[in-house]
């Protein structure tokens, strides 16, 4: 442990690793929670020592990155070196913390369970003068500072003791508030799953402390070749091991071992640049503009909704605003009732603003949102029924006769001999809820037309003028009957006139 590793070829083959296999997020058994969509993430191996072995050591951070959809600064662990390091690690700007236990696990191979606490810490280390954590294993460069450790911290490293012979060693790590990713760089975090040695195994557990995935973390190349003076299998290399997508509470890695024979009995853990990432808690509000019949004085309410936009359910907090829920659900809405009292100016306004801030929490994330909105006035009319006037005679369509209401707009279509009255309100207005149309047939009676030489006045003289005689007499009817409907506004009448 701790030998200085000399750069040279390793560190070259360990940048090419990194550009080809970058990270890679496969095989795992969901043992967990069904529908929880957790994608572990562990990347590539880095081994060596150079300058350029730790800056692909940071670059092995980026897919981890782009499934967040942010690059997350990794937080620093500020301790003494040489001191043993348990419980709080570091604390992001948001304010999570990250703590740490170390633990003892059974030695089953690829299953194994939780034993105790293990009564050795770990100790916060800075070995290689800042640039190494446990086996030799490379810092990333972004966290590759004084040689005392003194500005970008320490490594947490565990490894050996009284009492760790019989159990794997495992670092727990958990979460003063649940987070949605996390990732670190682990050194030196031994695995294999060819069937020889024993798989490096990582928990994940939810919120309410259920185990929500578990993982293997899978070695790079010919595993072989894995053995104890190689850097292979997670002997004495660097890679990010973390997930994304799944609330947890807090991850448990337990070692693994790259031996063909090894039990992980006796391996270590070091790890540095912890990230944890936090939710969003976000919601929208939106208020109904629909509009709302009323008087001065009336009260009214104006629905408004809030829907939740985050990753995780929201607790409302009282603003001041009467809703139907009290804990949204991701992307869940609720309805929520802001009261107004219609003032005379309202009404000279033709509406009023309302507006509200909702509020709530996730743990001690804030989440608000808020909206105005103009809340027309409108006032509640209901239309009278048009009616049939009869015809004036044969040969005339009786007719539709519309009535003049204010705040009301009649429109009328025709098919064949059926005229459609529809009612519908004019701005500003409301028409009581119900389908406003009405239908009339429009029907004429028929003329009984003599016949000639039957015609029983014969002294009127020519007889062809009887055709003549319908076609005025109906337009005489036509005549009278517009000017009905220019006083009476029936429109109409107008149209069916038109029609002739
Ligand atoms: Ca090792
Ligand atoms: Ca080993
Ligand atoms: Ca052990």
């Amino acid at each position: 442990m701790g030998t200085e590793i000399s750069e040279g070829s390793s560190a070259v083959r360990a940048v090419s690793k990194v550009a080809a296999a970058a990270l890679v997020a496969t095989g795992f058994t969901l043992t967990g929670v069904v529908g929880v969509a957790a994608a572990p993430l562990w990347s590539a191996e880095v081994s060596g020592g150079s300058a350029a072995a730790r800056l692909a050591v940071s670059a092995l951070k980026s897919t981890f990155d782009t499934e967040v959809g942010a690059v997350v600064d990794p937080l620093i662990i500020s301790a003494t070196v040489g001191d043993p390091l348990a419980g709080d690690l570091a604390t992001s700007p948001d304010g999570v913390t990250v703590s740490v236990m170390r633990a003892r696990y059974s030695l089953d191979p690829t299953a194994p369970v939780f034993v105790e606490y293990s009564p050795n810490s770990g100790v916060a280390a800075c070995g290689g003068s800042g640039r190494q954590m446990q086996g030799g294993a490379s810092r990333p460069s972004v966290l590759t500072g004084l040689a005392d450790c003194s500005d970008l911290g320490v490594v947490y490293n565990e490894f050996g003791g009284s009492g760790e012979a019989s159990t794997r060693d495992a670092v727990e790590l958990s979460f003063s508030r649940p987070v949605i990713a996390f990732g670190a760089w682990f050194g030196d975090l031994e695995t294999r799953t060819d069937g020889q040695g024993v798989p490096a195994v990582v928990y994940l557990f939810g919120p309410e402390g259920d185990l929500v995935e578990q993982f293997q973390v899978t070695p790079d190349g010919d595993q072989s070749l894995c053995e104890n003076s190689a850097r292979l299998c997670g002997n004495e290399t660097t890679r990010w091991v973390g997930f994304t997508d799944v609330l947890v509470g807090r991850m448990v890695v337990v070692v693994g071992d790259e031996d063909a024979t090894g039990t992980a009995n006796d391996e270590g853990i070091s790890l540095v640049g912890p990230t944890p990432v936090s939710p969003t808690v976000s919601m929208s509000a939106t208020v109904d503009t629909t509009g709302v019949e009323v008087a001065v004085g009336a009260t009214v309410i104006v629905p408004v909704t809030i829907t939740n936009t985050g990753q995780v359910p929201v607790t409302l907090t009282d603003f001041g605003v009467v809703c139907a829920d009290g804990v949204l659900g991701v992307a869940a809405a609720t309805t929520c009732d802001l009261v107004h009292t219609v003032t005379a100016a309202d009404v000279l306004a033709g509406g009023f603003t309302v507006g509200v801030d909702a509020a709530g929490t996730w743990y001690d994330l804030p989440a608000a949102a808020s909206a105005t909105g103009f809340v027309p006035l409108r006032a509640l009319v209901t239309p009278l029924a048009p009616g049939l006037d009869p015809a004036a005679g044969c040969g005339v369509e009786p007719e539709v006769v519309v009535p003049s209401v204010e705040g009301v707009v009649y429109s009328q279509t025709r098919s064949g001999e059926v005229v459609s009255v529809t009612a519908a309100a004019a701005a500003g207005y409301v028409l009581p809820d119900g389908e406003w149309e009405w239908e009339f047939t429009v029907t004429a009676d028929p003329c009984i037309v003599p016949a000639v030489g039957t015609d029983p006045l014969p002294q009127t003289g020519v007889v062809g003028a009887e055709p003549t005689f319908v076609g005025a007499l109906g337009a005489i009817a036509v005549g009278a009957l517009f000017v009905v409907a220019g006083s009476t506004r029936r429109a109409s009448v107008r149209s069916w006139a038109r029609s002739l």
